[in-house]
């Protein structure tokens, strides 16, 4: 793999070679990478930029939002409402969807975003990132509405991430596979740095947030307890944990090296299936693992199969390496 190719070269060589990127998407794609580099500025300046904190708001779904949540958020539709490639957007921080401004052209796509997830990780310094999903706009639609957001994940064109971490990186799909590309500060560009990404089928690790044990489903419990009696017990292996509370950065680590992220159902408010939103985090993530040969499911269905009621719908999210996803997936079926 040559070590000078851009993202942009990328996409023109996709567009190109393979006639996967139509032009108006390779904008879009280009545009959202400019403006994670705009939200990596801030989140790197920290307290210097006087972006930390509270905004003294909640979002939608009743959550205080962070200073970095509400600028990622505006970052995000500075940057996407001009350039003619989308029809409308739709946010975690925002209630309803945005629809392009008349005074600017309207394009073929819809682009759904959670701008900084893992915001409660901002203040202390762990990773964060942008995670974002392309959708069609759906043919023959005069005036867009939220009913044309809720489309299927599979029905996605192009998903990815950005983490703010170590290093800024953009890991995107456009149905081809997985690819990363790292931020070249000196020279402004995400270049490529990682192809053909494969998360490993099996796995000794998995990512829970432990504390809700009390509360989980006898199906996620039982393939926990089975994790931690390790080698002597039913798996004769034992397993590893991890756990940062940022889904971007949780994901990251599963492509990069395999792993089971669960984030369940549980009893603390037993009418939401789950914590995390289907249409800004739970797909575009299902669709980067399978894409890298993993599996996502709510533990009844695959999650790209969900149709979705609701643009802040939630769900339930079991992903990562293959064999553990269906493991959990199986032990839903005989409750
Ligand atoms: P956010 O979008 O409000 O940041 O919430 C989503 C985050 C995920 O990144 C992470 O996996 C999860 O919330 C952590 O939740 P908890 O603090 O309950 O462990
Ligand atoms: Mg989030």
């Amino acid at each position: 793999m040559s070590p000078h190719i851009s993202l942009s070269r990328y996409l023109v060589e996709e567009q190109r070679q393979r006639g996967k990127i139509p032009a108006q998407l390779r904008l879009l794609l280009e545009v959202v990478a400019r403006a994670c580099k705009g939200i990596s500025h801030a989140v790197n300046k920290g307290a210097l930029g006087e972006v930390m904190g509270s905004a003294g708001s909640e979002n939608v779904q009743g959550e205080v939002q962070k200073k970095l949540d509400i600028i990622a958020n505006e970052v995000l539709i500075e940057a996407n409402e001009w350039g003619g490639h989308l029809a409308a957007m739709a946010s975690e921080e925002m209630d309803s969807i945005y629809v392009v401004p008349n005074r600017y052209p309207q394009g073929e796509y819809l682009l759904l975003f959670d701008p900084l997830d893992g915001s409660s990780n901002i203040d202390v310094n762990v990773s964060i990132g942008t995670i974002f999903s392309v959708l069609q706009k759906p043919e023959g639609i005069a005036a867009v509405s939220e009913q044309d957001f809720l489309q299927a994940g599979a029905k996605q064109v192009a998903a990815g991430y950005c983490v703010y971490g170590p290093q800024t990186m953009l890991v995107l799909t456009v149905g081809d596979g997985v690819v990363m590309f790292t931020l070249d500060r000196e020279q402004g560009s995400f270049m490529l740095t990682q192809e053909h990404v494969k998360v490993p089928e099996d796995t000794q690790e998995f990512a829970i947030n432990m504390s809700n044990m009390r509360h989980w489903a006898p199906p996620v419990k039982r393939f926990v307890d089975e994790c931690l009696q390790g080698k002597d017990g039913v798996r004769g292996k034992n397993f590893n944990m991890r756990w940062i509370a940022s889904m971007v950065a949780d994901v990251h680590r599963i492509l990069m090296r395999g792993g089971l992220f669960m984030y369940p159902w549980d009893q603390r408010e037993p009418n939401k299936p789950g914590k995390l939103r289907l249409m800004y985090e739970a797909n575009p993530m299902s669709w980067l693992i399978e894409q890298a040969g993993g599996a996502a499911t709510n533990g009844q269905q695959r999650i790209l199969d969900i149709q979705p009621t609701q643009l802040h719908e939630r769900v339930s999210v079991i992903l990562g390496s293959k064999n553990e996803v269906e493991r959990v997936t199986a032990y839903h079926a005989n409750v």
